[in-house]
């Protein structure tokens, strides 16, 4: 018994003290420092300001101020903080005012119609070149290129009738637009595959077979736009006054009729499309086929003629013919009139 107690007494001693150690006293008040410090001064970031200030718990912590006036290079907060002259920028800097000028938008740069003459830009291909004073036909677009235009005797109706002792009805008899040597044509009609009606149709003598005749259909149902135009040149300069206009002929078929027209006529046209042109007569051609327009004007001087189709009789049409134009040389004396005025 006694053997027991000595073991039992010294266990239960090692028991108790090591209980004792696991948990120590604590002291009220005192609580232990377990935090570390986030910054160890003032920063910013970016234009905001980060002041580092010591919190409750000892330790340093960071706190965003936002944007502050004077710190993190802010200069103003709003115009108001600036002078005058200048104002806030979107970098918080005061900055002296720039005057804006007006910017052509990029889309507008090199295009057709921006009043200035772009690369590439002539008087054949954009309105921003155009010749100086087409009206006064002093200048002409040839090829691209203005060019002093060469007036013809013939074009300034005031003199004729003052100079020269022509009378309307006096031409000589010779269709000359038999002798037409170019043609061209805003439209065509595929006749079948061996021809097409175009514009060198208006000048072959034929009437009545389909296959001469000058036709614009296209080839669907759908209505010819206009205004269509065919012209041609002549073999020469010449001074005309009259001219036959023949309605389509085609069979019997009054769709294809050409309602408004007008004729062009050009002396320095290398093309049939450039050069100066005045319009030397307007009218409309009768509804019924193979109908002829005599057509009288003043002599005026030619190379170039011009027929513009402007309507149809039939505007739904999806096709129109007309099959001739003939040409005649005004018969005129001047040369001795010109000298022998009476004023
Ligand atoms: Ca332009
Ligand atoms: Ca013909």
């Amino acid at each position: 018994m006694k053997k027991l107690l000595f073991i039992i007494v010294p266990l239960a001693l090692i028991i108790l003290i090591s209980a004792c150690q696991r948990s120590p006293p604590v002291l009220p008040g005192i609580e232990p420092v377990q935090c570390t410090d986030e910054c160890s001064s003032d920063s910013c970031n970016g234009f905001n300001y980060i002041s580092c200030l010591t919190t409750s718990d000892g330790c340093k912590d960071k706190s965003d101020e936002g944007i502050i006036k004077g710190k993190c290079g802010v200069e103003c907060l709003s115009t108001f903080d600036c002078a005058t002259t200048q104002i806030c920028s979107k970098s918080y800097k005061c900055e002296t005012k720039q005057k804006v000028s007006p910017t052509i938008p990029t889309d507008a740069i090199g295009v057709c119609g921006n009043g200035k003459i772009d690369s590439g830009e002539n008087c054949g291909n954009c309105i921003d070149a155009k010749c100086s004073s087409a009206i006064q036909a002093s200048e002409s677009c040839i090829n691209n290129m203005c060019k002093k235009y060469e007036s013809r005797n013939f074009e300034y109706f005031q003199d004729i009738e003052r100079y020269c002792g022509y009378t309307s009805s006096d031409y000589n008899p010779d269709n000359v637009a038999l002798k037409a040597i170019k043609s061209t044509q805003t439209c065509t009609h595929k006749i079948n595959d061996v021809v097409i009606a175009t514009a060198a149709q208006l000048f072959d003598g034929g009437i009545t077979d389909v296959s001469k005749q000058w036709s614009c259909g296209t080839q669907s149902s759908q209505p010819i736009s206009m205004p269509q135009s065919a012209a041609f040149e002549l073999e020469k300069d010449i001074v005309s006054n009259r001219m036959k206009l023949v309605q389509n002929s085609a069979g019997s078929d009054d769709a294809r009729n050409t309602n408004m027209y007008s004729i062009e006529t050009s002396v320095d046209s290398t093309d049939g499309k450039n050069g100066y042109w005045i319009k030397i007569h307007e009218g409309n051609l009768r509804n019924r086929y193979q109908s002829v327009e005599e057509i009288r004007f003043k002599p005026t001087s030619m190379k170039w003629i011009r027929v513009n189709v402007l309507s149809l009789h039939k505007p739904i049409s999806n096709i129109f013919t007309l099959s001739e134009l003939e040409v005649y040389e005004a018969r005129y004396k001047c040369i001795g009139d010109i000298n022998s005025g009476e004023d």
